[in-house]
């Protein structure tokens, strides 16, 4: 008898070595591996058992891998099925008693892969693609099955929604990894929010929708189309009526998976109780009434715990009078946070169900100046049981997004073998195999999100950040560092632009370098700019003037290099421009730069600047949605920059922005998304902080302006003056001044 060894995958990549361990190397990583040592070539000929039976989408995949090989009697024999197909009946009780469970074994004489459904044995076929590596087979038996009972993602970010294509190779990247939920609900579709929900989809858009809900079906993926009536819904029939003919169009394209959201509304839209009868009714006149639709999802208003109102009943009320089967989504204890056991039950306990899981990361709808690249973790790996489902909301950039997306689809079937830096590293390797060295560098220095108005922040560089703290806190102190250090250093740098070439003409994979290439030419010149400023830390201690100048010049001519990126790539109206390596590199970088010239400018009497970019103006508020939102600088204008969400801005609460100086005002244009006129509030304007002026605003549709008149600003402000708490968005807050 051969030996054999039980593991638990985490455990057993632990335990066996060398390529062996590579080529056991799954994700996500299955719930039960029996391995034994030796191999098994996969002979040319194969006979295959149950094909007829199978789910199709499982047999397709065995003969796209089995194309090189022949059917034959005297073949290895492979048995495929669902537990109650003739073919596997044998195997029946090695299945795994789950949803989308399995059963995989592999030895000399045959192959088994059988589900506990007909989705499990299409997982089988994942799995056996995964271990079928240049036709040599490791003898394993598998029982596996997901934790997490739906798994995917929401497309449901503010931005440009994913292309067709981008869409297409989506599904087929979920099948892949396991996952079994794409829903569909980007915020920038008109069908699917206000004003044209009730509306059918154009022709072009429609054809391409069932497209997609036939790949999902081939993928073994549910497309779940969802709505976004809340804005401008009313609570009547006729309203429910067009909802209802909108679900029906959609299901005549093929749709069987429906949610309904209502996150991000203002007004009547949010009230609980109607929510939850036209959820009902939906649930009732439409989802029990086919025979084919999943149960039905929605997403309150009230999505997560800082915006749940402690005196209000929102929660509760959906809890106890949305139809029990109706899944209820939820973002955590912030709108972006991670998922904690303490937070779950939290929720769970109000909503009288698990919540599903509608997590906010990587998108970036509110940091579009940053790629987010970097590892998924954070969220509680033993709360499996608690949730109904994990969903993950990408960034705009499909392809960038797979990192962080085949991160999900890992923790999800199975958090607690959820390994965050070796899923990352696969997840690289799986999208681009060519080039996952340059691409690991880059993520690694992409992965946070710089200041933002959500307070949620991402680990970045860590590689190299014990380098850096030792290498700046010696340098800032008396100039020294240790040689290692410093060529840590000089490495990095001239890792991050050998990386951005090589990545720039990478053709693997088109569209992830498109996605990429305002970041990778910013990232270029973020390492050349590494590199000349440590050029310029030794020209200042060797007292080289002429070498001093030299660089420094060079340095300022990649700083203005970097600007012009920023200015003219991702010019997107919210926050415009392209940042990289913003957290640990960037920082590390002006630091060195400022103390090299000041401390030359001491030594030689001379007044070289040494100004990074920085921003000299403040913004003070008690508006807690807006207090932590990032300032921009474009030319003239300073601008808040804008938030998705409702702002819930409390009576007598201020937004102030202080500039560094006094200018002449041009004018202010403010946007609250409100075409009512705007009577609960005030603007001002001060030259010294102490004596304000109010301003008339002219308002058209949402718009608010003035023309400042070149009247002395330093500070201006917004205050609500009614008594009452105010819900707006902030479109937009600009005040123009003019510079000299
Ligand atoms: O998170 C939810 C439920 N809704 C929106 C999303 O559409 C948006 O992408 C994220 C991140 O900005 N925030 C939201 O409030």
């Amino acid at each position: 008898m051969k030996k054999s060894k039980i593991y638990f995958v985490g455990a057993f990549l632990l335990c066996v070595t060398g390529a062996f361990a590579q080529e056991l190397s799954l994700q996500p990583a299955p719930q039960q591996v029996v391995a034994r040592e030796n191999k098994v070539n996969l002979p040319s000929t194969y006979l295959l058992t149950g094909e007829k039976e199978a789910n199709p989408h499982a047999v397709k995949v065995l003969q796209e891998l089995l194309s090189d090989k022949q059917s034959g009697k005297n073949g290895i024999r492979i048995y495929i099925g669902e537990k109650d197909d003739k073919s596997v009946r044998k195997y029946k009780n090695l299945i795994p008693k789950h949803d989308e469970g399995y059963y995989l074994a592999i030895n000399e004489k045959e192959i088994v892969l059988a589900g506990n459904d007909e989705r499990g044995t299409y997982y089988a076929l994942q799995t056996f693609a995964q271990l079928l590596k240049d036709g040599k087979l490791a003898e394993i038996e598998i029982k596996d099955y997901p934790s997490i009972r739906y798994r995917g993602v929401v497309e449901g970010f503010y931005g440009t929604p994913w292309s067709h294509q981008a869409r297409l190779r989506q599904l087929k990247f979920y099948g892949e990894n396991k996952m079994n939920t794409y829903i569909y609900g980007p915020k920038d579709d008109p069908y699917h929010s206000a004003p044209n929900w009730r509306l059918p989809y154009p022709e072009k858009e429609a054809v391409q929708l069932q497209e997609l809900v036939k790949v999902a079906g081939e993928n073994e993926v549910d497309f779940v189309w969802a709505i976004h009536p809340g804005q401008d819904i009313k609570w009547n029939q006729e309203d429910r009526d067009l909802l209802l003919a909108k679900f029906e169009k959609m299901y005549q394209l093929g749709v069987r998976s429906f949610a309904v959201f209502f996150d991000d509304i203002s007004g009547e839209g949010t009230n609980p109780q109607k929510q939850a009868e036209l959820l009902n009714y939906i649930d009732d006149n439409f989802v029990k009434v086919k025979s084919d639709v999943t149960p039905l999802i929605m997403c309150p208003t009230e999505y997560n715990k800082s915006w749940s109102n402690p005196k209000g009943n929102y929660l509760t009320t959906l809890g106890e009078k949305l139809n029990p089967s109706v899944q209820i989504m939820w973002t955590g204890d912030r709108v972006v946070s991670d998922i904690t056991r303490d937070g779950i039950n939290w929720i769970n306990e109000r909503i009288k169900r698990p919540a599903y899981i509608w997590w906010n990361f990587p998108v970036s709808d509110y940091v579009r100046d940053h790629l987010l690249l970097g590892q998924v973790y954070g969220n509680d790996t033993t709360i499996a049981n608690e949730m109904a489902g994990f969903v993950t909301n990408p960034m705009e950039h499909a392809e960038a997004s797979k990192i962080a997306i085949f991160s999900v689809a890992s923790y999800a079937w199975n958090p607690t073998k959820y390994d965050t830096w070796k899923t990352w590293k696969d997840a690289i390797r799986n999208i681009l195999p060519g080039a996952a060295a340059e691409l690991e560098c880059f993520a690694m220095h992409n992965s946070d999100l710089g200041p933002n108005g959500h307070g949620y922040r991402r680990e970045e560089s860590m590689d190299i950040q014990p380098t850096v703290e030792r290498f700046i806190k010696s340098y800032v102190k008396d100039g020294s560092y240790e040689k290692a250090d410093f060529e840590t250093l000089q490495n990095t740098f001239e890792r991050m632009e050998e990386a951005s070439d090589i990545l720039l003409t990478n053709t693997e994979n088109e569209p992830l370098i498109k996605e990429m290439t305002p970041w990778l030419y910013q990232f270029k010149l973020m390492g050349e700019l590494g590199e000349e400023v440590l050029k310029l830390v030794v020209a200042q201690q060797q007292d080289s003037q002429s070498y001093f100048l030299r660089k420094y010049n060079r340095v300022k001519s990649l700083q203005q290099q970097m600007f012009h990126t920023d200015q003219n790539y991702n010019q997107n109206p919210y926050q415009p421009g392209v940042k990289v390596a913003s957290k640990i590199i960037k920082p590390l970088i002006d630091e060195m730069f400022v103390t090299a010239v000041s401390r030359y400018n001491q030594k030689t009497g001379s007044q070289l600047d040494a100004i990074t970019n920085y921003m000299p103006h403040k913004l003070v508020s008690n508006v807690e949605q807006i207090k932590n939102l990032p300032l921009q600088v474009k030319a003239s204008r300073i601008l808040i920059s804008p938030s998705n969400e409702v702002v819930k801005w409390a009576a007598g609460n201020v937004v102030e922005i202080e500039l560094d100086n006094v200018y002449p005002g041009q004018s202010i244009d403010i946007n609250f998304g409100k075409k009512e006129p705007c009577t609960w509030g005030r603007f001002e304007i001060s030259a010294d902080g102490k004596e304000w002026k109010a301003i008339e605003l002219a308002q058209k549709d949402a718009r608010l302006t003035a023309n400042l008149q070149k009247t002395p600003v330093k500070f201006i402000r917004f205050t609500n003056i009614s008594n009452e708490e105010q819900q707006v968005y902030l479109r937009q807050f600009v005040l123009t001044v003019e510079k000299k």
